[in-house]
């Protein structure tokens, strides 16, 4: 039985996740809830490993498919181990991108569609689902400028823009079939303005 609340952050590179997940973790320890801070892929340490697997370039190239079933892979360690007991005892999680990022990076960005995701996520969650979805939402271009300033690329963040554009547009489809779970945040408005709005879906779900 699902006790606590789970929150997650999702958007393309660079619209300011981690910065914003910092945001909410204090706007909840303002109101003195247990919190548990993670991100996706990883949160354990076999999924950690799965993330370098996934974020280095490699000679041999990684299928689509591959891609796909990695990332389901990392999840159900991360869910069995971190995010169900941290549920369960009442705490509320914190999660840098989840499910909505396969939906988006590889149904939408690597075409895969959502059949195949829709059967992994059934089975590898069963009905777990974020409670609130912030979606940071933002022109391409802007994330990738502000990525870009620190350097060295991973593997998606090498992808051209059409790949970003894509991820995108699916991110919004998302958010639009979802609406009572999705809150859309102007992400390219000045970090004052994206963290107002943030504490409103905050202070929403608080009062749910
Ligand atoms: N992935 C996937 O394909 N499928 C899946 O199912 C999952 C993930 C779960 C993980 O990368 C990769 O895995 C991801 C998708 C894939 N790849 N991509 N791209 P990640 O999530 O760890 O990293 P990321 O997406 O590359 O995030 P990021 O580049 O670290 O960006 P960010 O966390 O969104 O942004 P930030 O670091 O908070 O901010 C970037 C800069 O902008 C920084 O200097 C800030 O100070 C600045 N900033 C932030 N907000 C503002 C505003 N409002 N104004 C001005 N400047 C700002």
């Amino acid at each position: 039985m699902k006790l606590g609340r789970f929150i997650t952050l999702e958007g393309c590179e660079g619209v300011g996740k981690s910065t914003n997940l910092r945001f909410v973790e204090t706007l909840l320890a303002e109101r003195q809830v247990d919190v548990v801070v993670t991100r996706e892929p990883g949160g354990t340490e076999l999924a950690e490993n799965i993330r370098q697997l996934l974020l280095t370039k490699h000679h041999e190239n990684i299928t689509p498919e591959a891609e796909l079933l990695l990332m389901f892979a990392a999840r159900s360690q991360h869910i069995q181990h971190v995010i169900l007991p941290a549920l369960q005892r009442g705490a509320w999680v914190l999660c840098d991108r989840f499910t909505d990022a396969t939906y988006a990076y590889q149904g939408g960005g690597r075409n895969m569609g959502t059949e195949t995701i829709a059967w992994l996520e059934q089975t590898v969650q069963g009905d777990l689902r974020p409670d609130l979805t912030l979606l940071l939402d933002a022109p391409v271009e802007t994330g990738m400028r502000r990525a870009r300033n620190r350097g060295l690329l991973d593997r998606f963040e090498s992808e051209q823009l059409d790949f970003f554009d894509r991820v995108r547009e699916a991110y919004l489809q998302r958010a639009h079939l979802y609406p009572g779970r999705y809150a859309i945040i102007d992400a390219a408005s000045p970090l004052s303005e994206v963290q107002r709005q943030i504490r409103k879906a905050i202070d929403d779900l608080y009062a749910r």
